[in-house]
């Protein structure tokens, strides 16, 4: 059990720690991060200098520098190295030098990530403790879902949830930008679906959308800390709003009325009609062009007044649209009971749902990604008493959230079929920063460990002991957050 990584309250906890006996490092106004000059490098210094000069107060510079130039006492050290695997990463801290080394920049992230959270306030100044930390995640696929449909959430809160992921090391934002209720993303083959659909949300609140400019930037904001945008567009079910903005999606030929309850499964699109396919081909298209990223989301969930055969079509569709313009398809796990193309990604969700088709799929050659309702649907009220929230599968208190293995979840699947963990948090009762923050923290950063960490690493007495320090931590930054009575916060 890693007890040095206990005291150093290190979330999610790394593969190995040694704690060394000398003096900490201090931060000071000599400090000075030190990276080298490839385009990537130069924009990891800065945001080191960054990190540090917000978690400390002090101004820290950055210096670029040659590969082969040794490091001077106060430097903080970024360093591409060969022979680490893709986010691996080591950090070094000794009392007047630091180096964090990684095989990629999204391995210097995640060092940088640790190394946040070593800083302490010890006698007025920052410090991080002399240690070696050497880490690597379990998973490659470490993510979190954001429903921006029910409720939007604009660039400026999505900032933050993409630094707050950053810290715990998850590298993928799904972001849902369509439901019935609203369009969140502008495209330039389809204009009426945010000029359209983008002003409505649930409840009859202010809705919203992001300009391509706009989800560009978040994109690029989102890839400079090791984390890519995975965008979802739910079809064929989920999709009022695009009815509402193009009429030739329905049968009658007429826009349908905007919807601004919280019910699911009624609305469709219609394999036959003609307006269908060419509606699938410039969305995804669209799509696809403002994502570097591998992967486009067709949703694929909860389609419950559609044929089975109509509802298999469409998902053909979809991945074709996607395929085409050179993507990889992710679906919601009912798109396991259709014919799907080996490496297509499935998420599982419901766990009440029968798992077999999904068994059958991971066996068929697809990859999976495990959201299960009952522990990662972060939407879930935490018990009976949590205001915001909803409670279909159940309540989800921090131990829910934590104690679970991802690959021993559903019986039967094949090993290394399961690539990854993805929190979600949907949106019909939150409304504010506030809300979301309140329902992802503390429980984000549970799943966050069960993604990152391998399971005989993992211990809830032990976690439950790391993550007290960082409810201080949120406060600081302004997070609201839910104070789980499982967790001794005072203590921290
Ligand atoms: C199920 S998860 C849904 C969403 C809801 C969510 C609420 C999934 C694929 N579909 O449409 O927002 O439950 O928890």
């Amino acid at each position: 059990m890693p007890a040095p990584a206990t005291s150093l309250r290190l979330v999610p906890a790394p593969r190995s720690v040694r704690v060394g006996d000398g003096a900490p490092f201090v931060v000071s106004a000599g400090t000075t991060v030190t990276v080298g000059v490839s385009p990537a490098e130069v924009s990891l210094g800065v945001l080191a200098a960054e990190v540090l000069s917000r978690a400390t107060g002090a101004t820290v510079e950055v210096r670029y520098r040659d590969v082969a130039e040794p490091t001077q006492p106060g430097d903080v050290a970024l360093r591409l190295a060969e022979g680490l695997g893709a986010e691996e990463y080591r950090v070094e801290v000794d009392p007047d030098r630091v180096e964090v080394s990684a095989g990629s920049p999204e391995g210097l992230v995640r060092g940088l990530a640790t190394l946040q959270q070593l800083l302490r306030r010890e006698d007025g100044a920052f410090v991080a403790p002399p240690v070696v930390v050497e880490d690597a995640p379990a998973h490659g696929w470490r993510g979190l879902s954001v429903d921006v449909a029910r409720h939007f959430f604009g660039p400026d809160e999505l900032r933050v949830v993409v630094d707050l992921m950053a810290a715990y090391k998850l590298n993928v934002l799904h972001l849902h930008l369509s439901d019935d209720q609203g369009w969140r993303l502008d495209l330039p083959s389809r204009p009426a679906l945010a000029a359209r659909s983008g002003g409505t949300a649930v409840d009859g609140d202010p809705g919203g959308f992001f300009t391509t400019e706009e989800y560009e930037a978040l994109v690029a904001y989102a890839a400079a800390r090791g984390v890519r945008v995975v965008p979802e567009i739910d079809v064929p079910g989920h999709v009022n709003a695009a009815l509402h903005a193009y009429g030739e999606l329905t049968p009658e030929g007429e826009p349908t009325e905007a919807y601004t309850g919280i019910d699911v499964g009624f609305s469709k699109l219609a394999a036959d009609l003609p307006a269908t396919e060419p509606f699938l081909r410039d969305v995804f298209g669209d799509v696809a062009a403002v994502t570097p990223g591998e992967y486009v989301h067709i949703g694929g969930d909860e389609v419950l007044t559609m044929g089975h055969e109509e509802y298999a079509r469409l998902v053909a569709m979809a991945s074709d649209a996607v395929r085409s313009a050179g993507k990889q398809v992710v679906g919601w796990q009912e798109i396991a009971t259709t014919p799907l193309e080996p490496g297509t990604v499935v998420q599982y969700w419901d766990t009440r749902m029968d798992p077999a088709p999904f068994v059958a799929a991971a066996r068929a050659g697809a990859r999976l990604l495990m959201s299960p309702g009952s522990k990662a649907y972060l939407d879930m009220k935490y018990d009976a008493d949590t205001p915001l929230g909803l409670e279909w599968a159940g309540h989800i208190e921090l131990r829910d959230a934590y104690d679970w293995e991802p690959t021993a979840l559903v019986p039967g699947l094949p090993e290394g079929s399961v690539i990854g963990v993805e929190a979600t948090v949907w949106t019909e009762t939150l409304r504010s920063l506030d809300d979301l923050m309140t329902m992802l923290l503390p429980r984000l950063a549970a799943v966050a460990e069960v993604a990152w960490t391998r399971p005989e690493q993992r211990d809830w007495e032990d976690f439950r002991a790391r993550v007290a320090a960082h409810g201080p931590r949120w406060d600081a930054q302004g997070l609201a957050w839910y104070p789980s009575p499982q967790v001794d916060w005072h203590v921290g």
